[in-house]
């Protein structure tokens, strides 16, 4: 059954993998799963046929023959369960992988959100100097705790799974801030996620579908 994905039909960051098609893309090169993506514009994202995909107007969402889905956690989630290579058979590792997705979507993301946010959305407002360097401490916390856990370990749990892809993906988001420069174990996870041949796939295919130019450095 064909895979659709929807993406920006041009992405406002033109490319650079920051859009959250990315993490969908390299969930399904993972597991091998070919897919289509078709691209919407700002405006279409906000009429019914793709209200009627994502009730919040926004990308991605996946379709899949009958099923339609949106939130990129449910959707990374149900390509995981659905293929394998991405979760393990053992039950607890399973349900670890999947608390760690959790904590990369409800612990780790919203803190990161709101830096862009208070950058580009707020940046004029009279309190937004104020505000930056609350929620830059709210990150560095967070990246502390995150970086104190993984330590000297490749991955969170053992091997690669859904909780990396999601957590690799949510901190990408930082890279532009510089902000994991001065967390050199989270950069060097990072930079391990985006080395896999599968995110490789993945980003060089968005960047293509934004700029019709394939990334060429290696
Ligand atoms: N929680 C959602 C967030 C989706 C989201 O914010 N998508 C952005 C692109 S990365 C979007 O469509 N922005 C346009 C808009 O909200 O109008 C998910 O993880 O899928």
């Amino acid at each position: 059954m064909t895979i659709t994905i929807t993406a920006f039909e041009r992405s406002p960051d033109g490319g650079k993998g920051l859009a959250r098609d990315t993490r969908v893309r390299w969930a399904l090169e993972e597991v091998g799963q070919p897919y289509e993506v078709r691209g919407v514009s700002f405006r279409a994202m906000k009429e019914p046929a793709h209200l009627a995909l994502h009730p919040f107007g926004q990308i991605p969402t996946y379709e899949e023959g009958e099923l339609a889905l949106f939130e990129t956690g449910a959707i990374v989630f149900h390509i995981a369960q659905r293929h394998p290579g991405l979760l393990p058979d053992d039950a607890n590792a399973r349900a670890r992988a999947i608390t760690w997705m959790f904590a990369a979507l409800s612990t780790v993301e919203p803190p990161i959100l709101d830096l862009v946010t208070v950058k580009l959305v707020e940046g004029d407002k009279p309190w937004a100097k104020e505000r930056l360097p609350l929620v830059q401490e709210r990150i560095r916390a967070r990246l502390d705790q995150l970086s104190a856990r993984l330590g000297s370990a490749e991955w969170l749990d053992g091997a690669f799974s859904a909780g990396d892809l999601m957590m690799v993906s949510v901190l990408l988001r930082l890279r532009p801030s510089g902000m994991l420069n001065d967390y050199p174990t989270l950069a060097a996870y990072v930079a391990r996620g985006e080395a896999r041949p599968a995110y490789r796939r993945g980003f060089d295919a968005q960047r293509a579908f934004n700029t019709g130019t394939p990334r060429t450095e290696t």
